[in-house]
């Protein structure tokens, strides 16, 4: 089937990675919106208008069975607009707290209510998409969110070869650091499991929980209904290898195109 990953930068590739080791024998295809990148910043008006635009003309024009919108900024809010106007499947990536919750609650020690963390991008936060999962699933614990910007360039500087700078990490994540910091750490942003690495140094204690296996879980079952559903006609539209677009074509965009194609692209 062909796959369709959207961010509004690089984050999609941890969705990639993880799609790509568990499923086989489909071909990807990742649009990323660097015209507006990044998306935490933009009001929610301007986002759906943004991606619902961007989507109707992309899908109209490549073959896409199932897209991902692999940015939990946009998913957040988006979604039922997308869902609305498109006739494909559209899975969403948000914040990974119903897992979380469950981590944090079988931890949770008899002296201290189990704390989770929700580290995302300042959209996110905001959103009363999130408001309500916290409601839903972690109402009985501590939740504390933090909302970066700071971080997803800093994702997005690792993938492009600069060294991550660890004292700048380090102060963005100062509020967490010590005793009192989260046991449980959601990473809400899909630029965010790419720097798993440097989290886990400044907050040692707190255990990381993404939404990368879920996705995959989500897309696996969707792919095994549409392939019952159409059969061969999936494979004879497919196109032959894993293909990237931009919104804007700069340097940048160029430099991280030799990323992707590192990544299989
Ligand atoms: N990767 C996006 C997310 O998961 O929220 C954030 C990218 C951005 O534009 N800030």
């Amino acid at each position: 089937a062909n796959i369709l990953i959207f961010d509004s930068g690089m984050g999609g590739l941890s969705v990639y990675r993880e799609l790509h080791q568990t499923l086989s024998g489909h071909q990807y295809l990742y649009l990323f919106d660097n015209a507006c990148f990044p998306y935490g910043e933009l009001t929610e008006f301007r986002l759906v208008e943004r991606v619902v635009e961007l989507f109707e003309a992309f899908v109209a024009r490549y073959p896409v069975d199932i897209a991902i919108i692999a940015c939990n900024t946009a998913s957040t809010h988006v979604l039922p607009a997308l869902r609305q106007r498109l006739t494909i499947p559209v899975v969403g990536v948000v914040p990974a707290i119903k897992p979380a919750a469950e981590y944090s609650r079988q931890h949770q020690q008899a002296s201290r209510l189990g704390h989770i963390g929700l580290l995302a991008t300042p959209g996110t936060v905001s959103r009363r998409y999130t408001a309500e999962l916290i409601q839903n699933f972690a109402a009985d614990l501590q939740v504390s969110m933090l909302g970066t910007t700071e971080l997803v360039k800093m994702a997005e500087d690792k993938l492009s070869g600069q060294p991550v700078d660890m004292q700048q990490l380090h102060k963005v994540l100062a509020p967490w650091a010590g005793e009192q910091g989260p046991d449980t750490l959601v990473l809400g942003c899909t630029h965010f499991p790419l720097l798993a690495a440097e989290i886990r140094q400044c907050l040692p204690n707190a255990k990381l929980i993404d939404s990368g296996a879920a996705i995959a879980r989500r897309v696996s079952s969707l792919l095994a209904e549409l392939q019952g559903e159409e059969g061969e006609a999936m494979g004879e539209r497919s196109i032959q290898k894993g293909r990237l677009f931009c919104t804007c074509l700069t340097k940048k965009a160029r430099l991280q195109a030799g990323t992707f194609s590192k990544e299989g692209f």
